[in-house]
């Protein structure tokens, strides 16, 4: 019915439960659970779904969330409700607010798309599976004890606890326009897992206001995470050439260095360009060869999702990079299948490759010098781990 083949010993899977997509987080929210369904749709509409490996996955439990999450703050989940908020005193203490309201669910809602990232490591741990992927997750902000930047338990995390209990090295890969200070955070103090985050840092001016090039893990030398934490703080307005030279020109000496037996890449869309949120100018095709230069080196992949606030370019985006993870990117027609169910959301012109950086609402504040101070600062961070 299609060209698509599945190469033999390689096995790529796509985790989901679809009542993720039917969540809402309140009118005019930015994190928007639909752009999953549109995304599938597109996935489907290619016939890429006949070239992975389909799994309907269970919410995650409690004990499982717990491997990260404290029992009071589950607890709280749990009980929550847009009803009973207003008898609960502690909304502030979890950082219930405008950025992680209550909404209806929300515990369904964090436990199913924790449920399917636990369900997409396991895979890769008992090597069902050479890249795993799941969309609905990715959500790099969460804590232990409280939510943060629409994420409330933190899949991510738990996700390298499942693949710590097989893999001795674990690289985490953060493409998001924002900082993954979560999965930092938690692993802030062991060389068992590196965190890279590739994000727009300001301070004061953009969330979460962590994440600069100095940030590189405990300052006390003794301590195994000492320069495990890897931050490349950027400026708005990168675009295409300069981002995917920067990853290559850091991702390669990384693995390198450290040689991870598995990766983990976060593939936040919110850093294409005309995002709601963001303020780079990446294009798909761009954001797409990140993702192909870390499936070609050949280690075993979990890939997430995460921020990404325009919900046409969000599928597109996640449409083409599962083409990228099965191998088939080359025979995808640019123009949408003319039976894409909601194809009405990507007229007018129906391609996979709108233009995202042409009408610039970002100026490139990156220069060459800058982006080489950070592969320079980068690469004397790596330093310290051959020795
Ligand atoms: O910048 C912030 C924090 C504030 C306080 C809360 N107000 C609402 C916004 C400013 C300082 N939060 C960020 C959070 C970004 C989270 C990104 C998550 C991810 O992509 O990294 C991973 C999934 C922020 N930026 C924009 C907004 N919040 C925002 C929140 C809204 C909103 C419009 C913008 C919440 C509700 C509504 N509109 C109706
Ligand atoms: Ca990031
Ligand atoms: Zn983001």
């Amino acid at each position: 019915k299609n060209g698509i083949v599945r190469p033999k010993g390689y096995t790529v899977s796509f985790h989901a439960n679809s009542s993720v997509e039917k969540f809402h987080f309140g009118q005019s929210h930015p994190m928007k659970p639909w752009r999953l369904t549109l995304t599938k749709q597109l996935v489907m509409a290619y016939g890429m779904h006949t070239a992975m490996d389909l799994y309907l996955t269970r919410a995650a439990t409690r004990e499982e969330m717990a491997e990260f999450h404290t029992e009071d703050y589950l607890d709280f989940l749990k009980r929550v409700t847009p009803n009973n908020m207003l008898l609960e005193p502690r909304l502030a203490q979890y950082n219930i607010g405008d950025d992680c309201p209550i909404f209806d669910g929300l515990y369904d809602y964090a436990s199913l798309y924790t449920g399917a990232s636990l369900d997409a490591a396991r895979k890769l741990c008992n090597e069902q599976s050479q890249v795993a992927i799941n969309w609905s997750g990715g959500l790099h902000h969460a804590k232990k004890t409280e939510a943060s930047g629409f994420c409330y338990t933190n899949d991510i995390v738990l996700a390298i606890l499942q693949l710590l209990r097989y893999h001795p090295r674990v690289l985490y890969i953060d493409i998001d326009v924002h900082h993954g200070d979560g999965v930092e955070q938690a692993f802030w103090s062991t060389d068992r897992v590196m965190t890279l985050s590739f994000h727009k840092y300001d301070k004061d001016n953009f969330f979460p206001g962590t994440g600069p090039l100095s940030s590189t893990g405990p300052e006390n030398p003794l301590n195994p995470g000492a320069h495990h934490a890897l931050n490349v703080p950027l400026h708005d307005g990168i675009e295409d050439e300069d981002y995917v030279w920067l990853f290559k020109q850091i991702v390669e000496p990384c693995v390198g260095a450290y040689q991870p037996s598995v990766i983990v890449l976060q593939c936040g869309a919110d850093s294409l360009g005309c995002d709601r949120l963001g303020c780079f100018n990446l294009n798909i095709r761009a954001h797409g060869r990140c993702v192909d230069f870390v499936k070609r080196l050949n280690l075993p992949i979990l890939v997430f999702g995460g921020g990404g606030y325009t919900p046409r370019n969000v599928a597109r985006l996640w449409a083409y990079e599962t083409s990228i993870c099965i191998g088939c990117s080359e025979q995808l027609d640019e123009k949408l299948p003319a039976h894409t169910p909601a194809l009405a959301h990507f007229a007018p012109d129906n391609t996979l490759f709108p233009p995202l950086s042409e009408h610039g609402r970002f100026e490139n504040k990156n220069s060459r010098q800058y982006l080489w101070s950070l592969v320079e600062g980068i690469h004397k961070q790596l330093a310290y781990l051959e020795s």
